[in-house]
């Protein structure tokens, strides 16, 4: 069986069954159902966040908070990450300004923030990248100073905790993805969390149903970033399991560990408990594991990566290229500004991680890493 990045965590069948036969009998099947609702008060209380806002999926929630929130402008922002935090930022209408990372965990590197911060800038948008935190009391210290809004691209960061504190409950607000290959997925599926802003949550409510107030009133130029019935059903499936799940996680991260750190060359970018780079304490929800591969190792990360598809394992290159480096941005940005980030993206490879990946599994791909490089 080949191993992938990773698989997509599903309930018992008969659990998802009975969570949606009730809709043979309504037929409502989407537009904020009972399902939505339950998920969202669900969710609410699991995250410890006082509003979730559900959507579609999470790059929906994330370009409708930029445009609920009204900003104009420039966002200071990450190049490494996934398409959708750029591409968010200029379908809203917005201005990425591309700011270097931290090189021991890939998030936002907040001595480079300030020297980018203009007239112009409006926000930071920041990602709290494999499930790291982002050094969020430097960060909030700077917007504060420079009177600039907060939202985080929490897309992996599903019940993290730092110091004790949900980190979606930091900034103005913070965007998760509960796709497919997420820690928590509804299938298809996002949020928006959101601490002490009604507004926001309003408008964000009405954004993603066309602006639509009631058979009358249209107040907003919206679209259609619901949730439906199906989706909720199995978030609100995966959410029973979702604590069972992460342990499984921690374990086959725990064991890559165990086997690959201090091998010459391969360096853990993903976090552990307790070892945040930023020197506070915080709950790992083992989203990734993210290597990096440097020259000591004998081989570059590509020709790993190639070695480990011949033994059908198919890790991938998150986050290659930067998004400052892509194709439609040509001519945009210059990516040699961000160093850093440039070097991960041609360093860094997620090894294959899930719930129920076996110690056989992960020690079968540490195996082929070992070998790769003479040290089995
Ligand atoms: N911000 C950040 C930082 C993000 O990383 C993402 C999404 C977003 C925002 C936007 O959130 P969403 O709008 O997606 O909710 C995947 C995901 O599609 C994407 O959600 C995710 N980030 C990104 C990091 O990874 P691909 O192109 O790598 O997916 P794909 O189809 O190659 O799948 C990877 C592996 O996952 C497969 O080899 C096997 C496994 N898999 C995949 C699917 C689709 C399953 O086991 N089951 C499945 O149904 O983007």
């Amino acid at each position: 069986m080949p191993l992938y990045v990773t698989r997509a965590s599903l309930p018992p069948l008969e659990e998802y069954v009975r969570e949606i036969s009730c809709m043979w009998e309504s037929h409502w099947l989407t537009n904020m159902g009972q399902k939505h609702e339950k998920l969202r008060e669900e969710l609410e209380c699991y995250l410890g966040v006082n509003r979730c806002v559900l959507f579609g999926n999470g790059h929906s929630a994330l370009e409708a908070t930029l445009l609920a929130m009204g900003l104009e402008g420039e966002v200071i922002t990450t190049p490494y990450t996934f398409s959708s935090t750029t591409h968010a930022i200029v379908r809203a209408g917005l201005v990425p300004i591309m700011c270097d990372v931290k090189r021991e965990d890939g998030t936002l590197d907040p001595a480079c923030i300030e020297p980018l911060i203009t007239s112009r800038t409006c926000a930071i948008l920041p990602v709290h990248v494999y499930g790291n935190v982002c050094d969020v009391d430097a960060i909030a210290q700077i917007a504060q100073r420079h009177g600039l809004r907060i939202v985080y691209d929490a897309a992996h960061a599903f019940g993290v905790r730092v110091n004790d504190v949900p980190v979606v409950t930091y900034g103005d607000a913070s965007i998760l993805s509960f796709h497919a290959t997420k820690v928590f997925n509804s299938v298809e599926g996002g949020a928006v969390c959101v601490n002490n802003d009604e507004a926001l949550c309003s408008k964000l409510e009405l954004l993603r149903n066309f602006g639509i107030v009631d058979e009358d009133e249209v107040a907003e130029v919206g679209f259609n970033a619901k949730m439906s019935e199906f989706h909720a059903s199995m978030g609100l499936c995966n959410l029973r399991h979702h604590s069972h799940n992460v342990e499984l996680r921690r374990s086959a991260l725990s064991r890559y560990r165990d086997r690959l750190c201090g091998v010459r060359g391969l360096r853990f970018v993903s976090g552990v408990d307790n070892v945040c780079a930023n020197g506070f304490s915080f709950t790992s929800n083992a989203a990734y594991c993210a290597v990096a591969v440097s020259e000591e190792f004998g081989m570059d990360r590509d020709a790993l990566r190639s070695v480990l598809a011949s033994n059908g394992i198919f890790a991938r290159r998150y986050f290659y290229p930067c998004t400052n480096d892509y194709a439609c941005y040509k001519g945009m940005f210059d990516p040699c500004a961000t160093p850093v980030a440039r070097q991960l993206s041609k360093q860094v490879l997620c090894l294959p991680l899930f719930a129920g990946m076996t110690i056989q599994e992960v020690d079968y791909v540490c195996d082929v890493v070992l070998g790769a490089c003479d040290e089995l």
